[in-house]
């Protein structure tokens, strides 16, 4: 197969756009697509001061390098959640990447801050890895944002993420996630600065040619609490669809996206929007909480330690 732009021999073929590129144009291919769903739903301002949830994989760090490819400067914000080789391993490289593209991070230790990895932290609070591990994320990426001045969280969740979380819900008819999926959310709807997705219609397997066009070395290991997630499974069926009918996991979640906007205009014409964001503040730290201590503090007061959120800047 040859590259659509030069006619030299193809490194990628696009079965769901119908086309194939070598390595150079297949990055510009790449570029040009994000910058445009970029602008298309607004989701990076010429003000905004964004921070990138970064993690180490090929998602996350590729989206950190395309911005400053794009001329648009972004720190980034890691949590080290203390598991081992695959938290080292994922901290230098994002380091390295940190390095090349001459931004710094903001890296929160998790065994630091409460003593123990998340592991243990999930066993002393009588909850799953994931759902420590999701509470305290969540608690950072809001915190900061908040003291160091970011209003715009940007994740490197792809169409297959998307996809599957979203077919998930279908599944199971979980109406109360639903329509909580946004390609970009404002601030309250679940966080505190507004959030988006610039790799929201970009599939995995584009976002990894990518990583590996663009020589950035990333962690191939997922998580080993990702092991046996339902989502996985979800990836697979969808994986075979694809195969099938080439372009069926855009379609998906650009449907969903398009349904998405009515359901948003209706609830915003009824007074839903919004109705379940209750102002409170926790007493502790100040973090919003709807009221009451927050989960964070909480957390540390069941393991009798006094309250701390610090950072480790790099870079
Ligand atoms: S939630 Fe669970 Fe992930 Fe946290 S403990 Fe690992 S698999 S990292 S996105
Ligand atoms: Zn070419
Ligand atoms: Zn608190």
């Amino acid at each position: 197969m040859k590259c659509r732009v030069c006619g030299q021999t193809a490194s990628i073929s696009l079965r769901s756009h119908k086309t194939a590129f070598c390595d150079t144009h297949f990055i510009t291919f790449f570029e040009k697509r994000v910058a445009t769903t970029i602008r298309r739903y607004r989701l990076i301002g010429e003000t905004d001061r964004p921070v990138v949830a970064v993690s180490g994989g090929k998602d996350s760090l590729s989206l950190w390098l395309l911005l400053t490819k794009m001329g648009i400067a972004a720190d980034g914000v890691y949590v080290d959640l203390g598991i081992g080789d695959y938290s080292r391993i994922s901290l230098e490289k994002i380091k390295a990447v940190a390095d090349r593209i001459g931004r710094k991070v903001h890296i929160f230790h998790v065994p630091d801050v409460f003593g123990r990895n998340i592991s243990e932290v999930a066993k002393g609070l009588r909850r799953a890895p994931c759902s420590a591990c999701g509470m305290i994320k969540r608690y950072v990426m809001n915190k900061v944002c908040m003291d160091k001045d970011y209003n715009l969280l940007l994740t490197g969740h792809n169409l297959d993420d998307e996809a599957a979380a979203l077919f998930g819900n279908i599944l199971y008819w979980k109406k109360e996630y639903l329509w909580k999926k946004d390609i970009a959310l404002d601030a309250r709807e679940g966080h505190l600065s507004r959030k988006a997705k610039p790799f929201f219609l970009c599939s995995e397997r584009e976002v990894a040619a990518y990583a590996i066009m663009s020589g950035i070395d990333y962690i191939y290991e997922e998580c080993p609490f990702s092991k046996g997630a339902k989502t996985i499974t979800y990836k697979g069926i969808l994986g075979g669809l694809e195969e099938a009918s080439p372009g069926t996991k855009l379609m998906f979640v650009k449907g969903y996206l398009k349904e998405l906007r009515g359901v948003k205009e209706a609830m915003h014409e009824d007074g839903r929007a919004g109705a379940e964001s209750e102002e409170g503040f926790c007493p502790v730290c100040g973090y919003p909480s709807g009221g009451g201590e927050c989960g964070f503090c909480r957390a540390l007061q069941k393991f009798e330690l006094p309250y701390s959120a610090r950072f480790e800047e790099y870079g």
